[in-house]
């Protein structure tokens, strides 16, 4: 386990002479189009804590964004890479494989929602894994449409930039973007106030009217919004719509990037409600911070693509492997996946102790959580008040993120590893921010 000392320590302001500097020769050579969140420089994490170059210690409340679930440098992922990278660090699984992968690929099988036969094809990242899922949709159906909603955000690259709903910063000047892909209408229930069976019959009536089943390759959707603000769909919405495509013949895709690997209490959020997706997409929390993404669906699908149709040089590197089956062997033996639970707990009961009509509604699932703030009476998104809780948060050594489509939602995704004391300790200040702001 690192020595990392599990306290929050501000001993600079921040950022503290070093990142200070360090930010001036970021600004010098990398491209600004690459935003921080926050202007410090990472030296060492691990449990709740990331420590900066100048010997400040943060309280985690971001994962990476949702990636570090089992913890950043855990111990178990350490020791597999450490062995890995001495043996090998690369041949091409398209060259020479080697058995790591299938370990993987045979874990996914089992820990995704479904006992069907399985098959998996890895990836570098989520936005990759995504678009390949959307190529095994067309080869498998001979369809080319794919609908995906409100809020979604499936990545950056052209496909799935396409796919994703938010403009600005993810989309703006960068179009002409892929074509066949249709946003249908999302169950917000703080927002349209619809039952999931009501959201799905609205989501399902413009899909059949504006697509049309028969055009339709795949739906795509996050079992729980990511980037869009933590928007959980009311109960009954995606049984409905798998349901509908299963009827259908549609490809029913579980972009569970952001919420799958642990991070919900599940190993994936479709399980709550027994939704059993023909396709999962799985990537950042999947292999502890080494970039590893997924896809693992139905057998019929996965070999409708004709041999040597997926791939790429990186897909399935085995530093990521050996990470992965280390990550899998952590949330297992360490029981991560009550840990989550805990976690929803504890932050639930320190925001039922805040009564402030700022904040509209308190919800994900697990260790994904979110508060969305409102301007009182108009429930119009305030946004200024998440940015100037989070820079409050910040000042005071506690990385917070925000999210939404309108930026108005404070997001929690620590890591599993972070004890209870330094969670209570980071809810109190982002608690204090809403103070500072009254
Ligand atoms: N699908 C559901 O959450 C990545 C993006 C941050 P990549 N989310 C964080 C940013 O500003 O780039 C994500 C996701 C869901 C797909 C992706 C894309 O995963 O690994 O970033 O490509």
């Amino acid at each position: 386990m690192s020595d990392l000392e599990q306290t929050r320590l501000v001993r600079t302001e921040l950022p503290g002479p070093r990142s200070a500097a360090l930010m001036l020769r970021k600004q010098a050579f990398v491209s600004p189009g690459v935003g921080t969140t926050m202007p410090v420089f990472a030296t060492r994490a691990a449990g709740g804590i990331v420590e900066d170059v100048d010997g400040n210690r943060l309280i985690d409340l971001g994962s990476g964004i949702a990636v570090t679930t089992v913890g950043s440098s855990a111990p178990r992922v350490v020791a597999a890479v450490q062995a890995q990278v001495a043996e090998f660090t690369h041949t091409c699984f398209m060259i020479t494989p080697y058995e790591s992968y299938v370990a993987v690929a045979e874990a996914l099988a089992r820990l995704t929602p479904g006992d069907h036969e399985k098959r998996s094809a890895l990836f570098n990242s989520g936005s990759e894994a995504v678009e390949n899922a959307v190529k095994m949709a067309r080869s498998y159906t001979g369809r080319s449409a794919v609908v995906v909603f409100d809020h979604a955000y499936h990545g950056r690259t052209n496909l799935t930039m396409a796919m994703t709903a938010k403009v600005a910063p993810y989309k703006h000047g960068f179009g002409p973007f892929a074509a066949e892909v249709y946003r249908a209408p999302m169950s917000y229930p703080l927002r349209d106030g619809l039952s999931g069976a009501e959201a799905a019959r609205r989501a399902i009536g413009q899909i059949e009217t504006q697509v049309g089943a028969g055009n339709l390759a795949a739906l795509v959707i996050e079992p729980i919004q990511g980037e869009g603000g933590f928007v959980v769909p009311a109960e009954g919405f995606l049984p409905a719509l798998a349901d509908w495509c299963r009827t259908n013949g549609v490809v029913f895709v579980a972009d569970e990037v952001q919420s799958g690997f642990g991070r919900t209490g599940t190993m994936f959020a479709s399980e709550t409600e027994d939704v059993v997706p023909d396709l999962v997409v799985s990537a950042k929390g999947i292999a502890g911070g080494l970039p590893l993404s997924a896809v693992t669906g139905r057998a019929e699908i996965m070999e409708a693509v004709h041999p040597g149709g997926l791939g790429g040089t990186y897909g399935g590197n085995p530093l990521a492997c050996a990470a992965a089956l280390a990550v899998i062997e952590t949330i297992e033996s360490d029981g991560l996946l009550e840990r989550a639970r805990q976690i929803e707990t504890l932050v639930r009961e320190r925001f039922a102790r805040v009564d402030d009509p700022r904040i509209a509604e308190v919800r994900g699932r697990g260790a994904m959580l979110a508060v969305e703030l409102v301007q009182p009476g108009t429930g119009e998104p305030d946004a200024a008040l998440a940015k100037s809780i989070a820079a409050h948060a910040h000042s005071q050594g506690v990385i917070t993120l925000t999210c939404g489509t309108w930026g108005n939602v404070i997001r929690f995704l620590p890591p599993l590893s972070i004890s209870d004391e330094l969670l209570t300790e980071a809810l109190d200040i982002v608690v204090a921010g809403l103070e500072v702001t009254r």
